[in-house]
C-alpha cells in the first residue's frame, strides 16, 4: 500500500517524546537524579521553594486538563487510509478521487454526544462519525453522524438542543442519556425532531461496535469538477461487517460490566490485524432533480431514499492503527465542516451554515488559540504557506520580514495560483434578506413515518420500548402527552404501544402545521432496515466464550476452539474464575477470563462443554446462570455439547422448540467439530430476535 500511515511530523529541535529515551529529564533538558524525594531542608524539614524539578513536574501536572467537547466529548479514534475506486472528475475534481487506486490518508473519530468524557460507550445516543482526509490539496473534513438525519433544521436551535439535551442544569443529572424531561421537554415542542427521534430510539441508538454501523454526511453538499459545473451530493459510509445492534436490556448491562466497550473494540480489532472497512457510497442528484422532491434537500431531518437516488459507490476506508496517544491524537483532533478543498462545496443547508462557524470557533477555547491546526494530528500534509502569523503557542517559525500581500520584497510570495485554488461555487442570488424557512420545511412526520414502516417487526418492537422507557423517566405527565400526540402522527400502531406502556390513553394527534403534505416518491424503504446489510456472513472479531471447569471433556472444546479461531472469532476460555483449570484427561486450561470479571452481555455466543463434573460444578454457580440467561434473552447464539444441555434446562431454556428458539444448538461430544458450521452461520446471524423479549419463564 502506498500511503495508509501520515508520516510522523518532525519535531522542533531539542523536543523528543521518545518513549525510548533512557535518561529522566525536566523540561528543559536537565537530566534529574532524584524522582522520588523533593528538595527540604533537612529529612524531616520543610521543603524548599527552589525546588524547580518538583515545581516544574507540579505545575505541568496542574494542567494537564483541556476543555473536553461541548457536545461528543467521548471518543475514539484511529488512523487508515481512503482508496478511491475510480477517477470521479465528471464530478468532482476533488484530490481524494482524482484518480483510479488513489489513497488518502485519514484520521477517523467516533463519538457518542451527550456523554461527558467519561461515560459509558453504550448509551442510548447518536454516534459521530468524523473523517479527516489528508488530501494533497488540503484537509477536508467529512463531520457526519451514524444517522443521515439531524434533530433540527437551523444552527440557531443548536444550543437550545445540546442544552435540553445535556444534564440538566441545576444537579447535573442525567450522565449520558436522554431520558429526561428537559430533553423530551424540547425535542415535543419541535416536531421537526420527530424523525430523528425514530432513528435514536431505534437500534441504531445502541450500536454493537463502532466497526459496524453506517456513517452520513446528513447534509446535502455540492461536488464541482474542473470546468465549474457542480452537482449536488449527499455521502454515506457503509461498513463491510454489516450493521448491527445491542438491545437495551444488553447496552444497560454491558456500560456496567465494560464502560470501555466500544472503545475497546475498535482497539482489539486494530491490534489484531482486523482492519475496519468501510465503503464510501455518493447520492448525486442535479439541482434540477432537488427542485422536483417533495422535501427539500436543504432540510437536514430529512433523507434521500435510496430507492429514489442510489448509491454510487466511490471508494473504500481502512482503518488500519490506533493512535499512539490519546491525547495528543484522539482529544486533539479537531474536526470543522469548514475544513473542505477545492472539488468540494456547500449548499445552503441552514444547519450547515452555522456549523461551518462553530467548529473552527469551538477549537479556539478547546485547543487553547488560533495554532490548532499545528497540532500534529491536525497539520495538513499538503504545505502550508500564508501571511498569517503570531498567537498563541505558534510553533512554526517563519523566517524574513515579508508577512503581507501584495508584496514585490518577496517577489509577491506566496502567491495565488489562480483557477486551481479554491473557489466558492458561483451560486447566482437574487433574494430578500429574511428570517424564515422554506415551505417543505414545515413537513414533519411524513419521513419519520417512513422510518417506522420500513423496518422489520423486531425493529419496531425496539423503537416502541425505547420510547416507552425514555418517556416512563419523565415526570411532567404534560410532556408524555406532548410526545404522544406527535407520534400519532407517524403511527397510531406505535402511539398506541407506548400509550399502553406508559399505563396511558393515546391523546388527539398534534396538529400539523402542513396538513396535507406532496405525496411520498417512496414510501418503505427497505435500506433504512438494520437488517438490509446483514454483513459478509463471516465471524470474523466476534466474542465467544466457552465455559470452563476442572473436568471439562477438553477435547471437543479444542477442536471447535481451532475451527473458530481460523474463521476469525477471538474465543476466550471462561471459568467461575480465572486460572488453572483441569480437563477430564488431564489437561491443563487457562481461563483469562470469570463470569465475574466477563459476563454474558459482553459475548456473542457461548459454548457449554461437556463432563459431568464440570457441569455439575458450573450448574451450582449463580455467575452460570444469570450468564445464560442473559445470552438466551438477548438473542445470542448458545452450543451445549454433550451434557452442557443440562446447563440450558437449569436456567428455564427451552431447546425443544427449534423454530422460536432458534440460535440454540445442541451436539454430541464427538459431533462438536460437525456442528462448527451451524454455529459459525448462527453467531454470523448476530442475533435471534424472536426470543430477545423477556427472560425465559
Ligand atoms: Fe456537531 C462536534 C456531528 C450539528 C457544533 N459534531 C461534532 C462531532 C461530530 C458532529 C461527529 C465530533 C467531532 C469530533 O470527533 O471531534 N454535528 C454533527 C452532525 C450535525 C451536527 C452530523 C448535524 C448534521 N454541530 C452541529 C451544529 C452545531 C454543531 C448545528 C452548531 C451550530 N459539533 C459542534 C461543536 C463540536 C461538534 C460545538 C463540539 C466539539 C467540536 O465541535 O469539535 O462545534
Amino acid at each position: 500500500m502506498a500511503r495508509n500511515k501520515k508520516p510522523a511530523q518532525s519535531p522542533q529541535a531539542g523536543i523528543s517524546a521518545d518513549a525510548n529515551a533512557t535518561t529522566l529529564t525536566t523540561n528543559q533538558g536537565v537530566r534529574i537524579e532524584d524522582n522520588q524525594n523533593s528538595l527540604k531542608a533537612g529529612l524531616r524539614g520543610p521543603s524548599l521553594l527552589e525546588d524547580f524539578i518538583l515545581r516544574e513536574k507540579i505545575t505541568h501536572f496542574d494542567h494537564e486538563r483541556i476543555p473536553e467537547r461541548i457536545v461528543h466529548a467521548r471518543g475514539s479514534a484511529a488512523h487508515g487510509y481512503f482508496e478511491a475506486y475510480d477517477t470521479l472528475t465528471q464530478y468532482t475534481r476533488a484530490a481524494p478521487f482524482a484518480e483510479k487506486g488513489k489513497i488518502t490518508p485519514v484520521f477517523v473519530r467516533f463519538s457518542t454526544v451527550a456523554g461527558e468524557r467519561g461515560s459509558k460507550d453504550t448509551a442510548r445516543d447518536a454516534r459521530g462519525f468524523a473523517v479527516k482526509f489528508y488530501s494533497d490539496e488540503g484537509n477536508w473534513d467529512l463531520v457526519g453522524n451514524n444517522i443521515p438525519v439531524f434533530f433540527i433544521q437551523d444552527a440557531m436551535k443548536f444550543p437550545d438542543l445540546v442544552h435540553a439535551l445535556k444534564p440538566e442544569p441545576h444537579h447535573g443529572m442525567p450522565q449520558a442519556g436522554s431520558a429526561h424531561d428537559t430533553f423530551w421537554d424540547f425535542v415535543s415542542l419541535m416536531p421537526e425532531s420527530t424523525h430523528m427521534l425514530m432513528w435514536v430510539m431505534s437500534d441504531r441508538g445502541i450500536p454493537r461496535s463502532y466497526r459496524m454501523m453506517q456513517g452520513f454526511g446528513v447534509h446535502t453538499f455540492r461536488l464541482v469538477n474542473a470546468q465549474g459545473e457542480s452537482v449536488f451530493c449527499k455521502f454515506h459510509w457503509k461498513p463491510l461487517l454489516g450493521t448491527h445492534s445491542l438491545v437495551w436490556d444488553e447496552a444497560v448491562k454491558i456500560a456496567g460490566a465494560d464502560p470501555d466497550f466500544h472503545r475497546r473494540d475498535l482497539w482489539e480489532a486494530i491490534e489484531s490485524g482486523e482492519f475496519p472497512e468501510w465503503e464510501l457510497g455518493l447520492q448525486i442528484f442535479t439541482e434540477e432533480q432537488a427542485e422536483s422532491f417533495s422535501f427539500d434537500v436543504l432540510d437536514a431531518t430529512k433523507l434521500i431514499p435510496e430507492e429514489l437516488v442510489p448509491l454510487t459507490p466511490v471508494g473504500r476506508m481502512v482503518l488500519n492503527r490506533n493512535p499512539d496517544n490519546f491525547f495528543a491524537e484522539t482529544e486533539q483532533v479537531a474536526f470543522c465542516t469548514a475544513h473542505i478543498i477545492p472539488g468540494i462545496d456547500f449548499s445552503n443547508d441552514p444547519l450547515l451554515a452555522g456549523r461551518i462557524h462553530s467548529y473552527v470557533d469551538t477549537q479556539i477555547t478547546r485547543l487553547g488559540g488560533a495554532n490548532f491546526h499545528e497540532i500534529p494530528v491536525n497539520a495538513p500534509l499538503a504545505s502550508i504557506q500564508n501571511n498569517q502569523r503570531d498567537g498563541m503557542h505558534r510553533q512554526a517559525v517563519p523566517s524574513g520580514r515579508i508577512a503581507y500581500e501584495p508584496n514585490s520584497l518577496a517577489g509577491g510570495c506566496p502567491l495565488l495560483i489562480g483557477a486551481s485554488g479554491f473557489e466558492s461555487f458561483p451560486e447566482v442570488l437574487e433574494v430578500d434578506k429574511v428570517r424564515g424557512k422554506p415551505e417543505k420545511f414545515f413537513e414533519h412526520y411524513v419521513q419519520a413515518t417512513l422510518f417506522f414502516d420500513s423496518q422489520t417487526a423486531a425493529e419496531k418492537e425496539h423503537i416502541i420500548a425505547a420510547f416507552r422507557f425514555e418517556l416512563s423517566k419523565v415526570g411532567v405527565r404534560a410532556i408524555r402527552e406532548r410526545m404522544l400526540s406527535s407520534l400519532v402522527n407517524v403511527s397510531v400502531q406505535l402511539a398506541a404501544k407506548v400509550a399502553a406502556g406508559l399505563g396511558m390513553e393515546v391523546p388527539a394527534a398534534m396538529s400539523k402545521v402542513i396538513a396535507d403534505p406532496p405525496l411520498p416518491e417512496v414510501t418503505v424503504s427497505p435500506a433504512l432496515s438494520l437488517m438490509a446489510l446483514p454483513g459478509d456472513g463471516g465471524i470474523r472479531t466476534r466474542q465467544i466464550a466457552m465455559l470452563v471447569e476442572s473436568g471439562v471433556q477438553h477435547a471437543s472444546l479444542a477442536s471447535l476452539y481451532d475451527i473458530l479461531t481460523d474463521a476469525g472469532a477471538v474465543v476466550h476460555w471462561v471459568g467461575p474464575r480465572v486460572g488453572l483449570f483441569t480437563g477430564s484427561c488431564g489437561e491443563k486450561i487457562q481461563a483469562g477470563k470469570s463470569m465475574e470479571n466477563s459476563p454474558g452481555v459482553l459475548f456473542d455466543a457461548v459454548v457449554l462443554p461437556d463432563g459431568c463434573d464440570a457441569v455439575q460444578a458450573l450448574a451450582g454457580n449463580d455467575h452460570t446462570m444469570e450468564f445464560l440467561t442473559d445470552m438466551f434473552r438477548h438473542g445470542k447464539t448458545l452450543l451445549a455439547l454433550g451434557a452442557g444441555r443440562k446447563l440450558l434446562d437449569m436456567a428455564g431454556i427451552d431447546h425443544s422448540l427449534q423454530e422460536t428458539n432458534k440460535g440454540i444448538l445442541l451436539a454430541k461430544s464427538a459431533k462438536a467439530a460437525e456442528t462448527a458450521p451451524a454455529f459459525i452461520e448462527a453467531v454470523a446471524a448476530h442475533r435471534h430476535s424472536s426470543r430477545n423479549s423477556g427472560p425465559p419463564a
